[in-house]
């Protein structure tokens, strides 16, 4: 059994696709970031950066082993299943770089962007142009990445559960899918696989109603068009 340290988010979507996706078993831990419930001494043990996610394998060969950071987790499951990382050559060698891309370059700055748009936008002109235009050209690489390729690293992999979580709130980073084709056909193609609809919608129950409509508000808006959207970027 595998513990998840959770609060729904981009970053901790990927965990919980992943598991999904691997049909490990797994228990869901909430740790409310509202709450600050993240500074606890039994959670930092585990994640001593007070960020979600974390995982506790209870499974491992030497004992229960904690990991924190995401991109850790991802590497950690794939290694654990032999599954969604290629075993060697030039696709394992992307699947790295892409998620290193992820956890270095887009995560950080999609969520400046979202931040600074979405709560302190008022007098921070030059922070809300700065981060949505870098997020912009983060979405430029990603859409020059797809063109011609299905999933970012060969076959479907950690790279692609890395970023689609990310992408989900490309409205919140002032983006519009449809000035990147690519990335609008894998996002939706990933948004169709049974188990990244299931990591994606586990711990709605952790969040006020409010923020509830926020998670599933970037996706209904862009489903309502689903057909003509597809049609058009063909
Ligand atoms: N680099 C970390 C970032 C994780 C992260 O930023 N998690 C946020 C939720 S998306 C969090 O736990 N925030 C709590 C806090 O800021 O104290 C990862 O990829 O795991």
């Amino acid at each position: 059994m595998i513990d998840l340290y959770f609060f729904p988010s981009p970053n901790t979507w990927k965990a919980s696709i992943m598991l999904e996706e691997c049909g490990l078993p797994y228990r869901v831990i909430p740790v409310d970031i509202t709450q600050d419930e993240q500074f606890q001494p039994a959670f930092l043990a585990i994640s001593p950066n007070n960020r979600v996610p974390a995982i506790v394998d209870h499974d491992a060969p030497n004992g229960p082993q904690s990991v924190f950071e995401s991109g850790a987790i991802l590497l950690y499951l794939a290694e654990k299943t032999g599954r969604f990382l290629a075993p060697a050559g030039p696709d394992r060698i992307a699947a790295w770089e892409w998620l290193m891309w992820q956890m270095g370059g887009l995560g950080p700055m999609a969520g400046q962007a979202h931040h600074f748009r979405r709560y302190k936008a008022e007098g921070n002109d030059y922070a809300v142009e700065r981060y949505t235009k870098e997020t912009a050209r983060l979405y430029g690489v990603l859409d020059r990445r797809l063109a011609g390729r299905e999933w970012i690293a060969g076959d479907y992999s950690i790279a692609d559960i890395a970023t689609w979580g990310w992408v989900w709130f490309h409205r919140m980073h002032g983006q519009d899918l449809a000035n990147f084709p690519h990335v609008h056909r894998w996002f939706f193609a990933m948004a169709e696989r049974p188990a990244v609809q299931r990591g994606k919608s586990i711990g709605l129950d952790l969040v006020s109603p409010e923020f509830g409509e926020v998670l599933s508000h970037a996706y209904y808006d862009v489903a309502e068009n689903f057909g003509a959207e597809r049609t058009q970027v063909k």
